[in-house]
């Protein structure tokens, strides 16, 4: 046949049993994507770099690779390159097929022998990057190795000729070059900074590796990682706006058992605790053995000291607990295992009981050395654990005494809570409502069988520099706290005692409302993180505009609905527009209408999608440094439309 210059025609392939089976895995990829990556919208498109970047990582987790190359195409198509040794090009000795293409056509090939690599099986990762070749219209790898450049290209997972060397190159490596299949996602524009974060944390997680990105939709859009410091360079990335209570982290690296274990923590002026777990470079946001591991040698260890530090009088019936241990403290814990067992609906707590007490055994020995050689520093942890013990006590004599009292008044519920009369949790819904006068149209414009009502009034507390003492002994929170029915702090938190299914926030669209906002979101965040990851928390969305024309009442949410509103309308003459400041302009029934009944109202639900950027931006919000604020007000501030002066 005439050559077609146009188009290089594929030479025939003939199809092998192997072939069958890796075509009909493919399509099986394909028919039910989310079953592979989890989604097809930004998170499932997103996962599909960080899948070939694993690849890269596993080599790097070798000892082959030191660096990896992360590039975004004006035409959203990503590469990745590293410097690794570089896929074998060789005809695979068992499966009759190019190892290359074994490794981008079969499901689990996992890129390396499992049993030398960290690979995670369970869970969204480790499909392997043959789900990424199915989802991708067309995906390009190229081979530097033995002196040769290899290519290989796929369309939707199909191989469309044997891969071939294309000339000669001194270099080693792998290039994955891939444009996800329009035909799969919803969402097909990547953000730079949603991979460039989980970039950052690969390369904390794996020390000395570096890792960049660069968009080129952005002129001079790039990043670059590489923290020799690892995961003690994560904990100064994390505490940077916080006040540390000791120069360096204490940092613990060890093989224990043949298990990496690799922790940093250090404790810092505040209140707070920010734990990040890791297994194979995989965030464990729901922790797991390793965390526990973790945890109960932190707090022998630092028992053990107190006996050093404390006179006994003093330590009578102080006993440090686990989350006063842990109070200001900012830990990343990061192990690696050959085959992780996930537990958890969301498959984010690592299972292996083993893992417990190896992690245990590292960490106590090396704490405790830790100590002896730094006894200044193991003096100041020690006295501030046991001024949140003692505070602790307080807070717990304080709500001893409180509930005497409200036990004494009759009924433990807050005066102030309009409770519903439904007594089913799941149907029940607690509304958190800004102001009085707001509270007051909220309680007549509700349905009473299933919706509660607690008016706050004015500022709460701002937990994020406040202790569990003063945290109670805020009349709003511990009102609130009651409301809800499951008890504060690890000690006594019990979501089963939950009252309410959803829990919403309902406050003004300014300023203080959404100060107010913020203030009730790092609460939740840092007391009752888990009503967020069970996601009983929403925000009220209320009316930003009301617009009447005539008959016509309308209400818009955001500029563009309203814009979409009056061009429905066209120029009629006397058209009303009315921009609400805040609950209190809207009549019992229209609030009822617009935010509260289910059938018209719009929920939006919290989710702690990024818990190192969250808690990141609550303590920057609400943390003590006044700078890091000021600067992220002057950054942000140009996306403030209509600032409420
Ligand atoms: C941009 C994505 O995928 N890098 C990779 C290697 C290196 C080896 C390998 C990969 C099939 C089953 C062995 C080389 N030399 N980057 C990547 N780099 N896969 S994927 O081997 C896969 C073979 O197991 C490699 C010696 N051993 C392994």
């Amino acid at each position: 046949m005439e050559e077609n210059k146009a188009v290089q025609e594929p030479k025939e392939h003939t199809y092998q049993a192997s072939d069958i089976k890796v075509l009909e895995g493919l399509e099986a990829v394909r028919k039910r994507p989310a079953m592979y990556i989890g989604s097809t919208d930004a998170r499932g498109l997103h996962h599909l770099v960080y899948e070939v970047v694993d690849n890269s990582v596993d080599e790097a987790l070798a000892g082959h690779c030191t660096r990896i190359d992360v590039v975004i195409s004006t035409s959203n198509a990503i590469s990745v390159q590293d410097n690794g040794r570089g896929i074998p090009t060789d005809i695979h000795p068992t499966e009759g097929i190019g190892t290359v293409e074994l490794v981008m056509t079969k499901l689990h090939a996992g890129g390396k022998f499992n049993h030398d690599s960290y690979k995670v099986s369970a869970g969204l990762h480790g499909v392997g990057v043959s789900c990424v070749n199915a989802l991708s219209s067309e995906l390009i790898v190229t081979v530097s190795r033995d002196g040769k450049l290899f290519e290989q290209t796929f369309r939707r997972g199909a191989p469309q000729a044997p891969g071939r060397n294309i000339g000669d190159t001194d270099k080693l490596g792998t290039k994955v070059f891939f444009q996800p299949d329009n035909e799969i996602f919803s969402e097909l524009i990547f953000n730079f900074d949603t991979l460039s974060s989980r970039l950052r944390e690969l390369a904390f997680l794996n020390k000395g590796l570096t890792i960049t990105i660069r968009d080129e939709r952005e002129e001079g859009k790039a990043h670059e990682f590489c923290f020799p410091g690892g995961v003690s360079a994560f904990i100064e990335y994390m505490d940077h706006h916080k006040k540390p209570l000791m120069e360096k982290p204490v940092h613990i690296i060890k093989e224990q058992d043949g298990t990496p274990v690799e922790i940093a923590f250090r404790y810092n002026d505040g209140y707070t605790e920010s734990l990040f777990s890791f297994v194979n470079n995989v965030n464990t946001v729901d922790g797991g053995t390793h965390v526990v591991g973790f945890k109960s040698a932190l707090t022998r260890s630092i028992n053990n000291k107190a006996k050093d530090f404390i006179p006994k009088n003093k330590k009578e019936g102080i006993d440090l607990t686990g989350e006063d241990v842990r109070e200001g403290l900012t830990a990343v814990v990061s192990v690696k295992v050959y085959d992780p067992q996930f537990e958890g609906q969301t498959k984010h707590k690592l299972g292996n009981h083993e893992v417990k007490g190896i992690v245990e055994t590292a960490v106590f020995d090396m704490i405790t050395n830790f100590f002896e050689e730094n006894p200044a520093i193991a003096r100041k942890i020690v006295e501030k654990v046991y001024n949140a013990a003692v505070a602790r006590e307080a807070a717990r004599k304080a709500r001893q005494l409180a509930r005497r009292k409200s036990a004494l008044e009759g009924g433990g519920l807050p005066g102030k809570l309009a409770d519903c009369s439904s007594r089913n949790p799941s149907e029940c819904e607690l509304y958190l409502v800004e102001g009085d006068s707001a509270g007051g149209s909220a309680k007549q414009g509700r349905d009473r069988r299933f919706q509660a009502i607690l008016p706050l009034k004015g500022k709460i507390l701002n937990v994020e520099k406040a202790r569990m003492d003063k945290i109670l002994g805020n009349e709003e929170i511990s009102t609130m706290v009651q409301a809800i029915g499951t008890g504060l702090g690890e000690e006594s938190f019990n979501v089963d005692k939950l009252r309410y299914h959803k829990i919403i926030i309902m406050t003004d669209a300014d300023v203080d409302g959404s100060h107010i906002q913020t203030l009730l979101l790092t609460f939740f965040c840092r007391h009752m993180k888990e009503l967020i990851d069970q996601g009983v928390l929403y925000l009220a969305q209320p009316p930003l505009y009301k617009i009447k024309a005539g008959k016509i009442e309308k209400y818009a949410f955001n500029e563009q609905e309203r814009d979409k509103i009056l061009a429905e309308i066209g120029d009629k003459k006397g058209i009303y527009i009315q921009r609400y400041k805040g609950l209190g302009e809207m009549n019992p029934e229209q609030l009822s209408v617009t935010t509260m009944q289910p059938a018209h109202r719009v929920l939006k639900r919290v989710t702690m999608e990024d818990v190192v950027e969250a808690d990141q931006i609550f303590t920057m919000l609400m943390g003590e440094e006044v700078e890091p604020r000021r600067k992220f007000i002057e950054e942000n501030a140009y996306l403030v439309k209509e600032l409420d002066v």
